[in-house]
């Protein structure tokens, strides 16, 4: 797999400079989720399924840019689905940004995932590599070094509520004034790999991105946003659930399926499982 690890360093460094020097402006199309797609988005996703075709072992590659399967090479033993820079309408307001990808074998499912990288673009370029363990790298004179090994405490200290104020559920509100309540600090940028990767970095806490009244199912997408931040966040110690229930036993049907879903330490993640099982559907 390590093949795969050089590949993404190679197109961090590449959409990095991307980042720096293209257009931020809107393309004429949209994504199959109907978001308005950047020409960063597409220029990333370029680089990177240019880069992936040249790695024998990778079968197949999802994109959050495309609307169908891309088979790449058929003795591939590793399929992967890739979100090439979510949240890129940050890059016109200076925040950062990322690249998320979920490595799967067999079938794109959460019981299928093996390993899960993500790279934050902020005023360092770190990419963190969870497979049995979470470590963290930071890009250093064109080079990734090895910075740390990632562990959640049991208990953390800031929150990061996405969304709260549509969400479908009367009682989830609560339950985030409760948190801040009992003192957590309000962390969110509006960008899920920032955000993800500053709960992970500063010891733990929540963040939420639950069903709305428009989204039921949530906005955030299974198979290259979620599934890969909640391998991450469950070796390191913490969860990912959808309310009820681990998001990694959550069914996929279609390849862009979102769910809701909360990450988090293990006490803010029992603290959404009992609200909700005591309130929810
Ligand atoms: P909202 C960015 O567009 C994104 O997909 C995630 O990175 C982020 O967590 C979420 O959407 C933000 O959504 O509704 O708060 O703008």
């Amino acid at each position: 797999m390590n093949e795969i690890f050089d590949a993404i360093k190679e197109s961090a460094i590449k959409i990095k400079y991307l980042i720096e020097t293209g257009d931020t402006g809107k393309s004429e199309q949209e994504n199959s989720t109907g978001d308005t797609q950047l020409k960063l988005d597409i220029q990333s996703d370029i680089i990177i399924e240019e880069i992936f075709a040249k790695v024998k072992s990778i079968k197949a590659i999802v994109s959050e840019e495309q609307e169908n399967i891309v088979n790449l090479h058929a003795d591939g033993e590793y399929l992967i689905a890739y979100d090439p820079l979510d949240g890129s309408s940050l890059v016109d307001v200076n925040l950062s940004v990322g690249s998320i990808f979920g490595i799967y074998k067999n079938e794109f499912n959460a019981q299928n995932i093996i390993a899960s990288v993500y790279v934050v673009f902020g005023p360092r370029v770190e990419m963190v590599i969870t497979t049995d363990d979470v470590k963290m790298y930071r890009l250093l004179n064109g080079e990734f070094k090895f910075i740390q090994d990632i562990k959640l405490n049991e208990k953390g200290k800031l929150n990061a509520p996405g969304s709260t104020q549509n969400c479908w559920a009367p009682f989830h509100k609560q339950l985030i004034d409760d948190i801040f309540n009992d003192g957590y600090r309000l962390r969110y940028s509006g960008g899920m790999v920032p955000d993800l990767h500053q709960i992970l970095l500063k010891g733990g806490g929540l963040f939420s991105y639950p069903g709305t009244s428009d989204r039921p199912k949530g906005k955030l997408r299974q198979l290259f946003e979620v599934f890969p931040f909640a391998l991450t966040y469950e070796k390191a110690g913490g969860g990912a659930v959808d309310g009820f229930k681990r998001v990694l036993e959550v069914p996929t049907t279609h390849i862009h399926d979102t769910t809701p879903c909360f990450f988090g330490s293990k006490e803010e993640i029992n603290r959404v499982l009992k609200v909700y099982s005591e309130n929810g559907k």
